[in-house]
């Protein structure tokens, strides 16, 4: 069955459903990367992708009882709930003005006690602070929670938030669209279809969207399939998703403790079937966040060329157990990309390039052993050092790194 997948791929054949089980069925799981890998260097040579972003949570108050949220609470008042003032907000963003991120994204939960133009405003002030920072705020659910709550259209919430500054849209609130598994995760928030039908109206508005998938709980590989499969056929009327990002499940301290976290070769086949399904996709994100940065890292050679930014500060995945630091330094991104073998860019929310980095010229251990041994030459017999030089040279020859 491989040989034939891959006889298609190479033909740059779609792949259908039957296709998507087989691979998220082989047991050969270097085999399906290496096909993904192909895939992607095709589409983006060594190539990876990230940004300098932050994250903020403006309240975690959410109507909404997903099984599988670490992260929300019931009421107002009940513990460990927060909402933000909009000067507390604004705030997170004014104290890293000295090294600016070039996106804000907000994720937050479904309140039912704030007025629409809190939303409104919170855009405005980061606009005021940094005019032009990015704003990828607000997930397809949360807008269907605007629409039904303020008693307005999507289109007329879209608008409105566009308005006020709104960017583009992040991909979360996906879950699994097929609705034997979202009845039972997330039964009170948007549908799979409202999912699609707010992002395709705001592909029709002219603004960029991504897509997620939560995987590793309740899910079949069937109910995957179906979500790719969803996914796609939206991204051939509208062509606006940019990422596809699929999120690993965190069980900790939610509805689902009981299961276990999905494994690293879930992960990997999961990054990896992605990018040969979703043939329409520029961009498969492997968030380190919930894969963790070693993952992450691996994954740049199964499929994923991208594996988002700083963030700086997440909340939703430490409340769910994820023991992936809440943000990384620029330079650390740089250096996972490098170690990778990969090129890192770079790039904003758009995918528009900013900064080109130097590809390694060794792995980051063979540079150790050398600079170790460098001053030693130099010390004994200095015309030695030009032989060192040469060494490692030809090692750089034969280095894919
Ligand atoms: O919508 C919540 C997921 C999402 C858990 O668009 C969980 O660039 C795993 O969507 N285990 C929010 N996942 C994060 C998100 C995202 C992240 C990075 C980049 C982008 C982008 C979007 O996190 C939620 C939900 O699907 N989530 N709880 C959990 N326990």
């Amino acid at each position: 069955m491989l040989d034939s997948i891959r006889d298609k791929v190479r033909r740059g054949e779609r792949l259908d459903a039957a296709d998507a089980l087989a691979l998220f069925c082989e047991p050969d799981l270097l085999a399906v990367g290496a096909l993904a890998n192909e895939v992607r260097e095709r589409m983006h040579g060594d190539r990876a992708f990230f940004n300098r972003n932050m994250r903020v949570e403006v309240t975690n108050v959410c109507v909404a009882s997903c099984l599988f949220c670490s992260f929300a609470k019931l009421e107002a008042d009940s513990p460990g709930a927060h909402t933000m003032t909009l000067e507390d907000a604004w705030r997170e963003l004014e104290v890293r003005m000295d090294d600016p991120p070039g996106e804000v994204h907000i994720v937050n939960g479904l309140h039912p006690g704030l007025p629409f133009t809190y939303y409104e405003e919170l855009l405005r002030g980061f606009k005021r602070i940094k005019p032009d920072v990015h704003l990828k705020c607000f997930t397809a659910v949360e807008i269907q929670f605007f629409a039904d709550h303020y008693g307005m259209t999507v289109t007329d919430v879209l608008s409105r938030l566009r308005e006020a500054g709104l960017d583009s849209m992040p991909g979360g609130g996906a879950e699994i669209f097929h609705p034997d598994v979202r009845s039972r995760i997330s039964h009170d928030k948007a549908t799979g279809q409202q999912w699609l039908d707010v992002h395709r109206e705001a592909h029709a508005m002219g603004m960029r969207t991504n897509a997620t998938m939560l995987y590793g709980h309740i899910e079949t590989f069937e109910h995957r399939v179906d979500h790719l499969m969803r996914l796609r056929e939206l991204q051939d009327r509208t062509g606006g998703f940019q990422a596809f990002i699929p999120l690993a499940f965190h069980p900790d301290g939610n509805g689902m403790k009981n299961l276990p976290a999905p494994t690293a070769v879930d992960d990997l086949r999961t990054v990896a079937v992605s990018r040969l399904v979703l043939d329409n996709f520029a961009h498969i994100k492997s968030y380190w966040v919930s894969s963790t940065p070693k993952i992450a890292q691996v994954a740049l050679r199964f499929g994923a060329d991208d594996i988002d930014g700083t963030i700086v500060h997440e909340t939703i995945y430490s409340a769910a157990g994820s023991t992936s630091p809440s943000g990384l330094a620029y330079d650390e991104l740089v250096r996972l990309i490098r170690e990778a073998g990969r090129i890192p860019i770079e790039r904003d929310t758009l995918y528009n390039v900013l900064r080109e980095h130097p590809r390694a010229a060794l792995p980051e251990a063979a540079a150790k052993v050398r600079d170790r041994e460098r001053p030693k030459a130099k010390r004994r017999l200095p015309v030695t050092d030009a032989a060192a030089d040469v060494a490692v040279d030809s090692t750089k020859e034969s280095s894919p790194w």
